[in-house]
């Protein structure tokens, strides 16, 4: 985990771009001890100056329009006001949002990684590719945006991969789920072979992270080098989070060596020695292959390794024997290891994290890992494991209710649980172990709500929850599923948007409103969050489960059309 305790899904984020900039009062106390007499007359009135613009600043938000920054509470009750009640209008509510998000970033940032959504800036902090553009492409695709698909077409067609920011290293997980993903399924879509022929380039640049003695890849690649950059270790989401996408690539360029190199990671995470029979601990030795340390979570740095066990099953038409294996034995240990439920409400169910010997339990439940029901369902209707769907849905409930039981509706990064007694661990035990997060004081609100919030309480526009709320419902039909998604909608529509787009909020407690923005838009909101709300108020054979596997990004691509070609 980050030490900022923010949490990332790959174990290499992006790089900050830009050093922290003095402060403008440290600035001025600065000129302040340097100054004459007139110099300090100038830095009064430039003071008393700002004074007067905060002064006319505040008085304009509170008096002046109030539609367009986030403010009114998320949770009015159903019937009081004038929201859309038919899955159309509320499909067309969610193409609304994607339009007014595409619009703002085509406006300040069109070409670079992100747009800066309240300040209307952009950064190139995943080196300069466009990541935003080239993730939205499908979703774009999906909700009949077709001129601003052909514009953005256009655009992509003039990127060379082969060079990023001068000095950057590009992570090979991100690009690979966001580019290389977001480009192939662009392409089965339109079938533009200009789409496909840079699917390959970004494929190309990045293959040089296999070239380990084991192939288990380095996390990251010097594009402009035309080399990987060496390392010791390299987590298992990101080692394990690519096989998908080479594997689209090989089976559309008839290049059976993409598959190769990721396939050859897997069989050896495979034949590593765990702890626990499908659990992996999160990190993994590139020299010998080994899995050396760290947590077992489904969360962050974990995550995704289990899905693709799940996904490549189901992408190569059921015939991968091993996958179907892996999945079952890791998602029977999961079961029997890492759920729980809060002590303080029964309908309360949680994933936990474990230590690196599969003996400690910390009762940390991560956004991120949210998409466990998703895949549990799925997981559930592909290999008839009706147990797996129960447990889907206690997880789904228990999701939901971290953005429910919020001020604002929206939910932070993590809760925490007090331990099951159950297993006979205290609290304070599992505490002292690995989790930073101290308990506190316990109100008795928080008792009723059976978990707690940690000092992460951002909510950084996530998709997890609103990806298991589309399969949920897919899978069940039961309209509740809806019913969640559309309030959570709602509360992301109150307080993340902005006028030109949508931002990160830094604390879900507070309802502060606009202060709490932390002008960041990260590429996954137009590739996942909104596209699986619109899929969700969409027909259920729009991108149907039985045609199309979704990568961890969110990119459909469909199903291979015979077994293993
Ligand atoms: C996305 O980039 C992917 O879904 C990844 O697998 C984990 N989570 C982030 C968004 O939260």
């Amino acid at each position: 985990m980050a030490a900022d305790d923010t949490i990332y899904s790959e174990c290499t984020a992006a790089e900050p771009l830009l050093a922290p900039r003095p402060t403008l009062g440290s600035r001025l106390k600065r000129r302040w001890y340097r100054a004459d007499r007139l110099g300090r007359a100038a830095i009064v009135l430039l003071a008393l100056m700002m004074c007067a613009a905060l002064a006319v600043r505040i008085l304009v938000e509170v008096t002046g329009p109030r539609d367009r920054w986030p403010g009114p509470p998320a949770t009015i009750p159903p019937g009081a006001d004038d929201s859309p009640e038919s899955d159309e209008e509320r499909r067309l509510a969610v193409r609304a949002a994607m339009k007014h998000a595409w619009s703002g970033y085509r406006k300040y940032a069109f070409g670079k990684d992100e747009l800066r959504p309240v300040s209307n800036g952009s950064n190139n902090k995943w080196g300069g590719w466009g990541v935003t553009l080239i993730d939205a492409l499908d979703t774009l695709h999906i909700m009949e945006l077709h001129a601003e698909f052909k514009e953005a077409v256009t655009h992509v067609t003039g990127v060379d991969f082969s060079k990023a920011t001068d000095g950057y290293t590009t992570p090979f997980f991100e690009m690979v789920i966001r580019c290389l993903g977001g480009l192939l399924s662009a392409y089965e879509m339109s079938l533009d072979p200009r789409l496909l022929e840079k699917a390959q380039q970004v494929g190309d640049v990045l293959m040089p992270a296999f070239g380990t003695s084991t192939g288990i890849p380095y996390p990251r690649v010097d594009v402009n080098a035309g080399r990987a950059v060496p390392s010791d270790r390299v987590c298992i989401a990101e080692a394990g989070t690519v096989q998908l996408e080479y594997w689209k690539l090989s089976e559309l360029t008839g290049d059976p060596s993409y598959h190769a190199a990721a396939q050859r990671v897997v069989d050896i995470l495979d034949r590593a020695h765990k702890p626990y029979p499908g659990l992996y601990p999160i990190w993994v030795d590139i020299a010998s292959g080994n899995l050396t340390s760290g947590q077992i979570t489904f969360g962050g740095m974990g995550d995704s390794w289990y899905e693709y066990m799940l996904k490549q099953y189901i992408y190569s038409r059921r015939s991968t024997a091993q996958y179907r294996r892996m999945y079952e034995e890791s998602i029977d240990a999961m079961t029997a290891r890492m759920v729980q439920r809060s002590i303080y409400d029964e309908n309360m169910y949680y994933v936990g994290d474990l230590d690196a010997t599969a003996t400690k339990f910390s009762p940390r439940f991560q956004h991120l890992t949210c998409f466990v029901p998703g895949m549990l369902a799925l997981g559930s209707r592909v290999l008839d494991r009706p147990a797996d769907l129960e447990l889907a849905k206690q997880l789904t409930y228990t999701c939901f209710q971290m953005y429910n039981l919020t001020s604002t509706g929206l939910s932070p990064e993590y809760v925490q649980f007090r331990d099951s007694k159950d297993r006979g661990i205290s609290p304070d035990e599992a505490e002292a172990d690995f989790t930073t997060v101290a308990l506190g004081a316990a109100s008795s609100k928080e008792e009723r709500d059976g978990f707690y919030l940690g000092p992460n309480r951002s909510y950084i526009l996530r998709p997890e929850t609103i990806e298991s709320l589309m399969v949920l419902y897919r899978v069940t039909g039961d309209l509740k599923y809806k019913e969640w998604g559309w309030q959570i909608f709602r509360a992301i529509e109150a307080w993340t948007k902005t006028p030109a787009a949508y931002s990160a909020y830094r604390d879900v407690t507070s309802t502060a409103g606009r202060s709490q923005l932390t002008d960041s838009m990260e590429s996954f909101f137009l590739a996942e969050t909104l596209k699986y709300l619109y899929l969700l108020f969409s027909p259920a054979d729009y991108y149907s489960l039985d045609e199309y596997v979704f990568n961890t990004e969110a990119h459909p691509f469909r199903i291979m059309r015979s077994p293993r070609p």
